[in-house]
């Protein structure tokens, strides 16, 4: 089976963004391929963090990857900071990384800008932590968004060049790019993606809003001032959104949809993406709040998966050590 890495953060509540861009596809992933599956709680610290919520939404986060559909008999499922592998090969790699390509990530120019003057050194090296997360498995599959096609690309250049300065070390990773991958935007400003740690809670929807919360947020979303529902990315992005959003929820084809809300207003067309939203999350938040009521099953599938990856990452780990010229002990 190949191999393959994916991480989210734990830097809020999954909005379902990341649901449908990401953990849909995790889901159908694992039966195919041998995934490893990360909460990257060093990354989110890249930028602050309050301890308490982190510690919250990390918890959260494990038992939505699970309400979701991850089984721990398929998939390993850990912390980034259980495995210390992910920092001590972060800090090999840094020697092999330089300022000039960093400096190029636009994730970081554009998180830095939000940051003011102070920019701390781990929002930059970001992407050197994403590589070494993804060669410790010699992952040979990354699943990525647009967003994070850079730094994918940063990953495959530091392995060649540690690979071409000692001997083969590394596998190469590929990007995986899922058959059905949602791109979901902001529902107050559909040009920019919908993301968790949005100020604006009307922008995005979180795995856990309830029935009426959802209803009420698409209500409110951004459209246009025309009356009619259809798909055109450039003129009608909210409206577009919004049938993507419905389709994936529904399975129905934009075709399906334009048809369905002919001659009907926007209003009909928002309650009815609210509703199939809803209905598609009442399951998962039903399981969510069962698993974060039984702890001991939590942190059962949490002690085996992590001394899978431990176990794992510290072969590669121990290669890495050994090249680079370090004593063995
Ligand atoms: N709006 C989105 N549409 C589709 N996919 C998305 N992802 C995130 N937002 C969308 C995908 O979710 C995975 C995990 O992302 P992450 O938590 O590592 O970081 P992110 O991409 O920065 O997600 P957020 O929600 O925007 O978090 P914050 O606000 O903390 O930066 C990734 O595979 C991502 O593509």
């Amino acid at each position: 089976k190949k191999i393959l890495f994916s991480g989210i953060q734990p830097s809020g509540v999954f909005t379902i963004g990341n649901y449908f861009g990401a953990l849909k596809n995790w889901v159908e992933l694992q039966d195919e391929y041998n995934c490893y599956y990360c909460v990257v709680d060093l990354h989110a610290i890249t930028v602050p963090q309050v301890p308490k919520d982190l510690r919250q939404n990390s918890k959260n986060a494990l038992a939505m990857l699970l309400a979701c559909g991850l089984d721990p008999k398929k998939a390993t499922i850990y912390y980034q900071s259980h495995v210390s592998g992910h920092a001590e090969l972060a800090w090999i790699l840094n020697c092999f990384s330089y300022m000039g390509e960093l400096s190029r990530m636009t994730q970081f120019k554009d998180k830095s800008r939000k940051q003011g003057e102070n920019i701390r050194v781990g929002l930059y090296d970001y992407p050197v932590l994403m590589a070494a997360d993804i060669l410790l498995y010699q992952a040979d599959l990354v699943p990525v968004g647009q967003d994070q096609k850079q730094h994918l690309e940063l990953t495959r250049d530091i392995a060649q060049r540690f690979n071409n300065t000692f001997s083969p070390t590394f596998t190469i990773p590929e990007p995986y790019i899922p058959k059905a991958g949602a791109r979901v935007m902001s529902l107050q400003e559909p040009e920019k993606k919908m993301s968790k740690s949005d100020e604006n809670i009307n922008a995005f929807v979180s795995m856990t809003d309830h029935k009426d919360t959802i209803i009420k947020k698409f209500k409110r979303a951004v459209t246009d001032s025309e009356a009619e529902v259809r798909y055109d990315e450039e003129n009608k992005r909210g409206i577009s959104n919004l049938m993507e959003i419905y389709s994936v929820a529904t399975n129905k084809s934009y075709e399906e949809i334009e048809r369905e809300f002919q001659g009907k207003g926007y209003g009909d067309f928002k309650l009815a993406v609210g509703e199939s939203v809803a209905n598609l999350l009442e399951p998962i938040q039903r399981e969510y709040t069962k698993l974060l009521n039984e702890k001991g099953y939590m942190e059962e599938i949490l002690k085996e998966s992590t001394e899978v990856a431990r176990r794992v990452s510290n072969k590669t780990l121990s290669k890495v050590k050994k090249k680079v010229g370090f004593v063995s002990f």
